[in-house]
């Protein structure tokens, strides 16, 4: 069908109060089916989603008609992970509504703040990768640019984290067993992936070669919609969720047999694929079914993608000018075989000619130089689950290092470009494969692009010296300031007006007020009203009285050794110690927060969560600390609570050993939400302390120069250097004798051990100047003003780490996508 001749559908939702009114009472009684004075809260936030969604879809279908109109080039953004978090506030801010369905609310006497709390949080990501690719999605639906997020619907987000004895446990996160109001279901866009079977070598009449993959075993993928509501709610996006579905000629010679049961068994494992989200945080686990994951929605993603375009092309010429597709880290790097293979085996095209195409479409981000973390699969895997993909990516690598060969005779150089890791079983280096497959590579920091070319991608940056630039993480204002933080929100806009929603780099104009009392007061009413928000939150969520004037002191982010929670903690016991010997003293009364999950596989991380939650009970128990010290562990961290404890935070701890973070996405939302930061260079931190200026941040601690060095060196010793620190031996014999642990003093050991015998992330080399300067900024706190004008020109420091300008930067560098105004469009198909 012509796509342009259909009707275009016309009768907008209204966005007054009265028209918000009557959808909520029509929505509850005739979708979901209950009458006022029966409904639940639940209910409520059902009714109230659908009500808001018809408001979203009259504009959904401008954008996408508006897009297919002008034929504009789109963004497709593949990656594992989406951690959106909540949509019911985020679509009612973004659409400017959140007064007006609040007063449409109390109006049929309902509280519209309970709805929004009953909405689950869905956790289709691990971290920082995750949430990025969600701000992203939000910076390109406001700034109008044609972006579409492609990932998995895990049916099972990331575990939900509760204490049981301070112990970690995992709980099943089941997110959709109330329904999901947000998302459209596709059952028409459906493909098929193929796993196992064989290649089959074909000649035509003329001779020549072409390769067919016979006998698989096949699964659909069903495609979900989630609209994406840009500010302003002009234009608004779609992230596409793929989920399994199992092909009904599966399971056909069961049915044969009469074994029905079998037959439905194979359904339910096939359906596996989509099931759970792994939970490993920059670390892999080279299982089976996670490859089979990358591979299914990647496939899924990019069919899709060319069946788009070939609505309105004939040749695959102009795919690079069309489409454009960003590889969020390796997980979705199987793409570029992928490609290829549909290219060359399905449409005929020319080796040379598919691969210009690929490479001309595809780029990738790197967000991780840890070698745990790089993906390199078992050749043997690959060549079973993909076997025509392990012959085209061995094609590839031929012709590469032929290449290669022509300019270097120098063998060991040429075994570190190839796509195989010849030692030991032989993997396939994703990574390698990735950079190879694209036209850009980027890193997410400026330090961490360095050290990309100087490290894991040296070769390969230097046979394309130009392929390797660095795209600075940013983070979405609308979430992290606008929706989560109204009270400064409000500040701000009464000073500067709103335009720095999508343009942060405003926020500049508050720089001259940083000085300015009245400013001053209200910057701090502003936090202390979130403070308590968090006190409140702390009191409900893990019982702990916390005092709202004492410095809070934040670090939020999965547990890892490198991140070095351990040293925050040591720091903690020493400063208690410091307490304990001197309680007469007039402290300066600090919490210390913590949340963050660990990786249910990760012993390590386990347990130090567990030696958090030991020391916060003995510590908050302890009547002679008393009011100088709280420490706080909450459980379960996720976009919902690190809503409700950036706004808070008046320190933010961004510790990482230097040269492992590769950004860090937290140390933005906090410095934005007016938090000091307290941190090694390593990530962003580095360009955080260029944008604020070395006066108002905290920075310590080796160097990533310094920390390579330190290492190769050989001469790091860490039992020499706890010996000539007493206040780290103090602590450190605390913990390794029972004080935290009188249950079972044994406890720490393993911890206690690591740090005496590798101490690998050089927590004892960094501890006494992160005490030093840990104890310089709790002294600031007691300067009000110096400290509150530090917060202001944090606050008005950082624009520039908004995900619109990093969105901007990979649009015009790296995509070549520009903005499509919506409301330009012919009548067209309306349909993604
Ligand atoms: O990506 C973030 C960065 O800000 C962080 O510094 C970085 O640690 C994080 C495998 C990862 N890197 N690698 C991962 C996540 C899941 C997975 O299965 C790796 N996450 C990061 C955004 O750039």
């Amino acid at each position: 069908m012509d796509v342009r001749t259909k009707p275009r559908e016309i009768g907008r939702k209204s966005l007054d109060v009265e028209a918000l009114k009557r959808s909520f009472v029509e929505w509850l009684v005739y979708s979901v089916g209950k009458d006022l004075r029966s409904a639940t809260r639940r209910d409520w936030f059902a009714t109230a989603a659908l009500a808001v969604r018809d408001r979203v879809v009259d504009r959904w279908m401008d954008t996408t008609r508006a897009v297919y109109a002008q034929d504009a080039k789109r963004v497709y953004y593949l990656s594992m992970e989406f951690l959106v978090g909540r949509l019911l506030t985020n679509s009612l801010a973004n659409l400017g509504i959140m007064d007006a369905c609040r007063v449409a609310a109390d109006g049929i006497g309902v509280r519209l703040d309970d709805v929004i709390e009953v909405e689950p949080d869905p956790a289709l990501g691990n971290g920082g990768l995750g949430r990025l690719a969600a701000c992203f999605l939000d910076s390109m639906a406001t700034h109008h640019l044609p972006g579409f997020g492609y990932g998995i619907r895990y049916e099972y987000g990331l575990f939900e984290q509760r204490f049981e004895h301070g112990w970690q446990v995992e709980y099943p996160d089941n997110w959709l067993r109330f329904g999901n109001p947000w998302e459209f279901p596709r059952p028409e866009v459906l493909y098929p992936i193929q796993f196992y079977g064989r290649v089959e070598e074909v000649r035509d009449g003329s001779g020549r070669k072409s390769y067919r993959w016979a006998d698989t075993e096949k699964v659909f993928a069903m495609a979900f919609d989630t609209p994406v509501v840009g500010f302003g709610g002009q234009t608004i996006n779609t992230l596409r969720l793929w989920s399994a579905r199992a092909t009904s000629d599966f399971n056909f010679g069961h049915f044969n047999e009469g074994d029905y049961l079998k037959a439905v068994e194979q359904k339910v494992l096939s359906e596996n694929l989509s099931r759970v989200l792994y939970p490993n945080d920059a670390t892999e686990v080279g299982r089976e079914l996670r490859f089979k994951q990358e591979y299914f929605f990647t496939s899924a993603s990019i069919q899709d993608v060319l069946r788009r375009y070939g609505q309105y092309h004939s040749s695959f010429d102009q795919l690079p000018e069309k489409a454009a597709i960003q590889l969020n880290d390796t997980h979705p790097a199987i793409g570029i075989a992928e490609l290829m293979r549909l290219l060359v085996d399905q449409h005929g095209l020319e080796w040379e000619h598919a691969w210009d195409i690929t490479t001309r479409t595809f780029s990738y981000t790197n967000h991780t130089l840890l070698p745990e973390a790089l993906e390199a699969w078992p050749v043997r895997l690959v060549e079973r689950v993909l076997p025509r993909h392990m012959q085209i990516i061995y094609e590839v690598n031929a012709r590469f290092l032929q290449r290669a060969k022509r300019s270097t005779g120098d063998l060991a150089r040429i075994q570190r470009l190839s796509l195989i890791d010849e030692h030991g079983d032989r993997r396939v280096r994703m990574g390698n494969m990735a950079f190879l497959g694209s036209h850009k590579v980027n890193g997410v920091s400026a330090l961490h692009t360095d050290l990309m070319k100087q490290t894991v991608f040296a070769d390969l940056h230097q046979e394309f010296p130009d392929r390797i630039v660095n795209k600075t993480n940013g983070i979405t204002p609308r979430r992290w300031l606008h929706q989560a933080n109204p009270p400064l929100a409000r500040l701000i806009s009464s000073r500067i007006g709103q335009s720095w929603i999508t343009d942060l780099e405003l926020l500049a104009d508050l720089k001259p007020k940083a000085d300015d009392e009245t400013f001053q007061e209200e910057f701090r009413r502003a936090k202390r009203q979130n403070k308590k928000r968090l006190a409140a939150y702390i009191a409900r969520h893990v019982q702990v009285d916390v005092n709202v004037d004492s410095l809070f002191d934040v670090q939020v982010k999965r547990i890892h050794e490198y991140k070095r929670q351990l040293l925050n903690l040591l720091q903690t016991v020493a400063l208690y110690n410091d307490i304990r010997d001197n309680p007469t003293k007039e402290w300066v009364p600090v919490t210390k927060i913590f949340a963050g999950k660990a990786a249910p596989s990760y012993q390590m991380a386990k347990l130090i969560i567990k030696l958090i939650n030991d020391v916060a009970t003995v510590i908050n128990q302890d009547p002679v600390v008393r009011g100088a010290l709280k420490v706080v562990m909450l459980p379960n961290y996720n976009v919902t609570q690190a809503e409700v404890i950036m706004p808070a935070a008046d320190l933010s701890e961004q510790i990482s050993t230097a040269g492992m973070e590769a950004s860090g996405t937290g140390n933005m939302k906090l410095a934005l939400n007016g938090a000091l930061t307290i941190g090694t260079l390593d990530g962003a931190n580095v360009e955080i302390r260029e944008h604020v200026g070395a006066d108002n941040i905290f920075i310590f601690g080796l160097t990533a120069d310094e920390v390579r060095e330190l290492r190769q060196g050989g001469a790091f010793h860490p039992r020499e250097v706890i010996a000539t620190n007493p206040r780290l031996k103090r602590a450190l014999d605390m913990i390794a004798s029972g004080v935290f642990s009188p249950d079972d003093p044994q406890r720490f050991r393993p911890i206690v051990e690591s740090l005496y015998n590798t101490d690998h992330f050089l927590v004892t080399a960094d501890f006494e100047e992160y005490c030093n300067t840990h104890a310089a900024a709790v002294e600031l706190y007691r300067d009000r003003t110096g400290w509150t004008r530090r917060a202001i020109l944090n606050t008005a420091s950082v624009g520039w780490f908004s995900a619109d300008r990093t969105v901007k930067e990979y649009a015009s560098e790296i995509w070549g996508v520009t903005p499509v105004l919506p409301g330009s469009a012919e009548p067209a198909e309306a349909a993604p």
